[in-house]
């Protein structure tokens, strides 16, 4: 008490309410005024950034900690009351009549999106020491994720804004959330780029805060265990997504704009921008105010399945039921195999990519009345089965693809399926890990994350009309990959089908062991049989036609082992190097 007088009013206010919570241990060791006084004024100042991030404030936080620690210590499983069952949704095939369609309807209506990248995790399942934003997504090019996302977003605005001839919003925003582990060095990649382009104006950062760890079922707040006036801060999980878009009114900035759709999307995921457009229409088409996107998944794949739940009530809703408690949740509910690929070799439940779509009005009117605060959840490792004390400390946790859990059954929750070759690639893995995943699984690493993109891009050609040749299967990292020509374009050249279909003209072929980059986006192939490297340049936009047959050494593939530490990080993460042998480059 005698120490209150270090404190601000403010300050004050904070103490009393912490002693009410029941968290006294946070400065009851504190020594006489005139010991320390800064390092207890820091500890409050750090009250006072924890209390004013969180929906509610620190007390409901504290709050809803006690509440989930004592559901969590009686085994309360929280779907307790609910049946799983297959949910129905859109399903699309890429490049058929109906896709196109969609797709259509989704570029006409993307220069009323606004997108957020989600990407304040450090992705410690794949152990890089960089942010992941800034890996490239392959290596033909080096193009990292990030360029490519702004590349999509851009080619996207040029020419949604083209067919609305002047009617309505010209740029697409991007907001990007980061945290204390990723925020400078992704304001350094965007400087030192030159945003890639985009005006930095279009660019907004959201920094989500850590939150604060509790040291047991009490919820008592965990002090740093090396710096007694700190209190120990874990990430709070990707759902605080929300609670910035309202807070800092970016969101509502976006609505009084005249934007109708926010886009979610994540870190690693070169093939998402192929998706999108089609997604975009299925929402505006059907009126989706949520639109999860979902690809196939099989069965005890480390996604998130889309399940329909329906409570003894009646209520039911359809939402992403996390990896690890669907099988368990299924066992509970008359299922006793759990999760099992049925006879398409796949699990019943499509895999939540996390690739999500909302409506904004809809959205704004239900983050108003909760501030943005979604389900959280707790997730503590306890000492023993008497589940009294923790072997660590936790924290709640939540994430952004719970936020319909809060919505009423007459919101338009849907979701659409997409062929996984063509949606999801994303990089989550480290080698070791990855190369354990069970056969027939996807690696989600560097090294298929890469492959993927060869893939989708060949499988795009063929559809198109292009003679591809088949991909040979390779070990890398200890995982069997298919290894297609390495064919790589500009958003701005193919951003949609019907782009690609338009600018590919009579006989062409591509050998397996080539490698093609367009860079032009105003480039036509024509007749064209290419056998070595081809790289397109012209990104000015001057017109190119490349045509006849081309054949020279190319680009090879060399293994690395991921353990050669004389390789950089990025590219022994893929088990894999290009060796720029010749290439011819027009024009
Ligand atoms: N992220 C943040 O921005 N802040 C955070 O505090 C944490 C993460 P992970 P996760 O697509 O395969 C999700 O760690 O959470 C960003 C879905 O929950 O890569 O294990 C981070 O930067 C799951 O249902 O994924 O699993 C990254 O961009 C499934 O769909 C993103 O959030 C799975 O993704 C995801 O973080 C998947």
């Amino acid at each position: 008490l005698r120490n209150l007088s270090l404190l601000s009013p403010e300050q004050v206010e904070l103490a009393k309410m912490l002693l009410e919570m029941g968290q006294s241990h946070l400065f009851e060791h504190w020594p006489e005024p005139g010991v320390d006084d800064d390092k207890k004024r820091e500890l409050f100042n750090q009250v006072a950034r924890l209390n004013s991030s969180y929906p509610g404030g620190l007390a409901s936080y504290i709050k809803t900690a006690k509440e989930l620690l004592a559901d969590s210590k009686a085994g309360k499983n929280p779907y307790d009351g609910f049946t799983p069952s297959v949910p129905s949704g859109e399903s699309l095939t890429f490049g058929d009549d109906t896709f196109l369609q969609y797709e259509d309807a989704g570029v006409k209506e993307a220069r009323k999106a606004a997108f957020v990248l989600v990407a304040g995790g450090l992705g410690e399942r794949l152990g890089y020491n960089g942010i992941k934003v800034a890996l490239p997504l392959e290596t033909t090019t080096g193009t990292c994720f990030l360029q490519h996302y702004i590349d999509s977003i851009l080619a996207l605005q040029e020419t949604s804004c083209r067919l609305a001839q002047g009617d309505g919003p010209t740029e697409i925003p991007l907001a990007i959330m980061t945290s204390d582990d990723t925020h400078s060095r992704t304001v350094e990649l965007l400087e030192s780029n030159a945003y890639f382009g985009m005006k930095p104006t279009q660019v907004k950062f959201l920094k989500q805060e850590k939150v604060a760890c509790l040291d047991d079922n009490d919820a008592r707040v965990a002090l740093d265990p090396h710096n007694k006036y700190k209190i120990q801060t874990k990430p709070h999980g990707h759902g605080d997504v929300h609670s910035l878009l309202y807070s800092s009114g970016v969101l509502k900035e976006w609505q009084d704009a005249g934007r109708r759709w926010v886009v979610f999307f994540q870190d690693t995921n070169g093939l998402l921008f192929k998706a999108i457009p089609s997604a975009l229409g299925v929402s505006a088409t059907k009126g989706y105010h949520v639109n999860s996107l979902a690809v196939p998944r099989k069965a005890k794949e480390a996604i998130g399945g889309i399940t329909k739940l329906t409570h003894q009530d009646g209520r039911t809703m359809v939402i992403n039921v996390e990896y690890n408690q669907l099988d368990p949740l299924l066992r509970a509910s008359g299922y006793p195999d759990g999760d099992v690929n049925s006879e398409t070799g796949y699990s019943p439940f499509p895999g939540n990519i996390n690739q999500l779509i909302f409506e904004i009005g809809p959205y704004l009117e239900e983050l108003t009345k909760t501030g943005g605060a979604i389900k959280e959840f707790v997730n503590p490792k306890y000492k023993d089965s008497t589940k009294t004390a923790f072997k660590s400390s936790t924290r709640l946790e939540c994430m952004m693809q719970d936020y319909p859990k809060t919505l009423p059954p007459s919101a338009r929750v849907g979701f659409t399926v997409m062929d996984a070759w063509v949606a999801y690639a994303p990089v989550k893995n480290n080698p070791e890990d990855a190369a354990k995943v069970p056969k027939g699984n996807p690696y989600h690493s560097a090294t298929s994350g890469e492959m993927a993109i060869y893939k989708a891009n060949s499988l795009i050609l063929r559809k198109a009309g292009v003679k591809v040749d088949d991909p040979v299967l390779q070990v890398f990292n200890g995982q069997e990959v298919e290894v297609w020509p390495r064919i790589v374009w500009k958003p701005k050249w193919g951003l949609t089908y019907s782009d690609v279909k338009g600018k590919v003209h009579g006989n062409c072929s591509v050998t397996q062991r080539s490698t093609m980059v367009i860079e032009a986006p105003n480039c036509h192939i024509v007749d064209l049989s290419l056998d070595g490297a081809l790289i397109i340049n012209a990104a000015d936009g001057t017109e190119v036609e490349v045509s006849g047959p081309l054949q020279n050494r190319g680009w090879t593939i060399e293994s690395v082992d991921y353990k050669d530490t004389s390789v950089p990080e990025e590219v022994r993460i893929r088990g894999f190097k290009i060796n720029k042998i010749e290439q011819l480059v027009k024009p």
